[in-house]
């Protein structure tokens, strides 16, 4: 197993400043040691750098779109790079617009994927239905090709196409849907384990669950895509928009080791930590080490211990 990490300093896909320190934070935490701890092999592919963009006035009410296109091509090309030197990706957000970026290139390096999206919001808004206009509520519609005719051709977003099937994608977490979020996943018949669902099943058999559905399709490489507000915001609150009520951490934990021990787990994002909207030192450290721990599940750490396939007693 190694790690290829991309840092993607981004965070013009919403409104709040800070969320571009998430990968610094979540490396000064220490992941690559922890890492490498475990028997991963890891290479830093270091931060991205984006293209400025001086004049980006809004598009249809949405925010920022020439940034976004822009920075999700480079994130695109650059995860592309990262699957054909061979690693598991791991992309460190910035904020969800990126994911357009990140499943896009993946999808080119590998070939059709199951996208797991564990997210407080469905982040599945075209333009015309976006309250915000933030386009990190947006990328799964740009993504699906069930709503490419739903979506305007964009500035900067030539580059991309649809490149996901509605019935590859399974949801976990949900619990702030707008209202034409709601009637898109239903229209779509998409797989949601909201926060009740996951109260009622509990997380063990939501991820049962999960593994079966996308596999009556095909065994295909699993792409996770983890919005640290899926967590609940007394664990993770440093994060741009969080709604109570969320995954406990041992929850949270549970998914990345179940999707962990499938082996098909190809690339994962890490997004919308945001250092800056922690209140206090406290706040921010308990939203970075769950990043870290999570991104940790996801490379093999096991609540019961680890020890390397060479370890011999002293
Ligand atoms: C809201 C909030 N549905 C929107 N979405 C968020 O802006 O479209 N996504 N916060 O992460
Ligand atoms: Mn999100
Ligand atoms: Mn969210
Ligand atoms: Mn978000």
């Amino acid at each position: 197993r190694s790690a290829g990490i991309i840092g993607a300093p981004f965070s013009k896909g919403q409104s709040r400043g800070g969320v571009e320190c998430g990968p610094d934070r979540i490396r000064a935490a220490g992941l690559l040691d922890r890492l490498q701890q475990l028997g991963c092999a890891v290479k830093d592919y270091g931060n991205l750098t984006f293209e400025d963009i001086p004049v980006d006035e809004p598009v249809r009410g949405s925010k920022s779109v020439r940034a976004v296109g822009s920075a999700n091509q480079r994130l695109s090309e650059a995860v592309q790079a990262v699957k054909k030197d061979g690693h598991t990706a791991v992309m460190l957000g910035g904020d969800h617009s990126l994911a357009i970026g990140s499943i896009h290139g993946h999808t080119a390096a590998v070939g059709p994927l199951s996208v797991v999206w564990v997210d407080a919001h469905a982040d599945v808004n075209t333009p015309l239905t976006s309250y915000t206009g933030n386009l990190h509520g947006q990328p799964m519609s740009y993504l699906l090709y069930e709503l490419q005719s739903k979506v305007p051709v964009l500035p900067n977003f030539s580059w991309m196409k649809p490149c996901l099937s509605s019935q590859d994608l399974v949801y976990i977490g949900l619990r702030d849907v707008d209202p034409a979020e709601h009637y898109i996943l239903k229209l779509l018949g998409v797989k949601v384990f909201c926060m009740s669902q996951v109260d009622q099943l509990g997380v063990a058999r939501v991820m049962e669950e999960t593994c079966d559905y996308l596999w009556n399709r095909a065994k295909k490489p699993i792409h996770l895509s983890y919005d640290i507000d899926a967590i609940d915001p007394f664990i993770t609150p440093a994060t741009g928009t969080p709604v109570v009520g969320g995954l406990t951490y041992r929850e949270g934990l549970y998914i990345t080791e179940h999707l962990c021990q499938t082996g098909l787990l190809s690339a994962v994002d890490l997004v919308e930590v945001n250092p800056l909207r922690g209140r206090t030192e406290d706040h921010v450290h308990s939203t970075v080490s769950t990043a870290v721990d999570l991104l940790l599940g996801c490379f093999g750490r096991l609540r019961e211990g680890n020890h390397l396939p060479n370890y011999s007693l002293p």
